[in-house]
């Protein structure tokens, strides 16, 4: 199996999960630091305060990328290691560090994608403002990336906006799972429409300041199946699509919310509200391409009105099934049922393995939105385990391979995928579940408790990636 020439075969990360160095060199605080003080919030109370320290191991973790044949790493930039209380004065040593981080990549041949908001909020602009829910932090966020473009509009091509607004307003503003800890699905759509706002006015000035770049969000894309072929499982997953997926990406990619999920919301009370001004500002900041973060999609059946207990038994942190049991009179339980996929595999989280449910997603969103794809994420957290100093990671391999060939038969199907993100390059924090759910080429020596050595040790799937990059994916086995 070939991949198209400059295939931009890489891995992805965020500042929180990897960095460390939380109030180093002038860093502020962000909400996800404030956030894990929360007893019982996040497994074992962990934090990203040292994180896997990339903060001092840039150097060692670029060597090993560029060991690997790297051609694309994904960081996110920590807004507030730049504007430490979110809009006021620039924090330059901040600068300089992801400044290091671009040039170390570039002089080893590395294309840097770069994040600009992967869910770490600088703390200040939750407490003045009430972080998403205030127009007030589009301002802020819009000064935050003007530095970056200003500073960094020369050296890289590729931007994301938004990593997973699905996933961050909806654990943040609906479940409470996320920071800032809220539980009201009003103030959800709410803060999520202000993203949106933030999302088209950063790419209006990123197309002025950095012209010869691309830019785009990066969404938490899940296929919705019907679970038999009644119609009314066949519409319960329609509107499941559109409330999981079109309420998101027709706002990006169109400028204007699905009409039927729009209705029900304001049937509900629960509409954002959008000006005649807003609807301007989106048609006007369309992305330059889509990234989407794969892992899995889901399966429903129509709504029983009888009862409104959710059948699957679903894992409440998994950021791609949203916990419909916790409030009652929810759009989801007007819509649709999630039901568990008799067909599909799981991981130790409970998540289902679907690579074909990938090649379905890279088909339906480019042929609804004709615009170049990029893979921003895909992997498999597992218990990996150090024996004898190596780690025996085949089931990543195993996993990987299935996902990618996928990728590969969707771009024979004619969708323009232009590069894959594995999640991720080391092991690093997972948000909720700690330092044993590892997703990494390179095992790192820590655990929830402490952080041990930090000594960096490559899995067997480094080798393996190596031999795929090396290959241009002819190493791929097509079963
Ligand atoms: C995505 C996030 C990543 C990463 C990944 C794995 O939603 O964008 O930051 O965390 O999921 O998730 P988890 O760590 O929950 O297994």
């Amino acid at each position: 199996m070939k991949f198209p020439e400059h295939f931009l075969w890489g891995a992805a990360s965020a500042a929180y999960q990897v960095e460390g160095a939380y109030k180093n060199d002038g860093k502020g605080p962000s909400i996800w630091d404030e956030f894990s003080k929360i007893p019982g919030k996040t497994k074992h109370n962990t934090n990203g305060q040292i994180a896997v320290d990339f903060y001092h191991h840039y150097k060692e973790d670029i060597a090993l990328m560029a060991e690997m044949g790297l051609k694309a790493y994904r960081f996110s930039v920590s807004w507030s290691r730049i504007l430490p209380d979110g809009e006021g004065k620039v924090n330059q040593e901040g600068l300089a560090f992801y400044e290091k981080v671009i040039d170390e990549l570039q002089k080893n041949q590395i294309e840097p994608i770069l994040t600009l908001y992967h869910w770490d909020l600088p703390e200040a602009l939750q407490i003045k403002y009430g972080g998403w829910e205030s127009r007030h932090t589009i301002d802020a966020f819009l000064k935050y990336c003007r530095v970056l473009f200003d500073n960094f509009g020369n050296k890289v091509r590729y931007w994301i906006t938004f990593n997973e607004q699905n996933v961050f307003t909806s654990l943040g503003y609906r479940w409470a799972s996320h920071p800032p800890n809220v539980s009201n699905p009003k103030r959800m759509f709410q803060a999520n429409h202000i993203v949106n706002l933030a999302n088209a006015r950063a790419i209006q000035l990123f197309h002025q300041m950095v012209p010869q770049g691309k830019i785009g969000p990066s969404f938490g894309y899940g296929e919705v199946y019907p679970l038999t072929s009644s119609p009314a499982d066949v519409l319960a997953a329609v509107d499941a699509n559109q409330f999981n997926n079109d309420w998101w990406l027709d706002v990006y990619c169109r400028g204007e919310y699905p009409e039927k999920i729009m209705c029900l919301l304001k049937q509900m009370h629960i509409a954002p509200d959008v000006t005649i001004e807003d609807k301007k500002t989106l048609q006007a900041g369309k992305p330059d391409f889509l990234g989407i973060n794969y892992y899995h999609g889901g399966t429903v059946k129509a709504p029983d009105t009888e009862k409104s207990t959710i059948e699957k038994n679903f894992d409440k942190i998994d950021p791609y099934l949203m916990a419909g049991d916790v409030q009652e009179d929810t759009p989801e339980s007007r819509l649709f049922q999630s039901v568990e996929n008799p067909y599909l595999d799981k991981t130790d989280w409970g998540w289902e393995i679907d690579p074909i449910g990938f090649r379905i997603a890279l088909r339906q969103v480019y042929e609804k939105y004709r615009l170049p794809l990029i893979i921003t994420e895909n992997g498999l957290g597992a218990f990996d385990k150090l024996k004898d100093g190596q780690v025996d990671d085949q089931y990543r391999i195993d996993y990987l391979n299935e996902h990618l060939v996928q990728v590969g038969k969707a771009i024979s199907d004619g969708v323009p995928v232009f590069g894959f993100c594995a999640w991720s390059f080391t092991d690093l924090l997972s948000w909720l579940n700690g330092y044993d759910k590892r997703y990494g080429f390179v095992y790192i020596d820590r655990n929830d408790y402490s952080p041990k050595s930090l000594l960096r040790i490559k899995k067997k799937s480094f080798n393996w990636y190596q031999g795929i990059i090396e290959t241009n994916g002819g190493k791929l086995e097509v079963k």
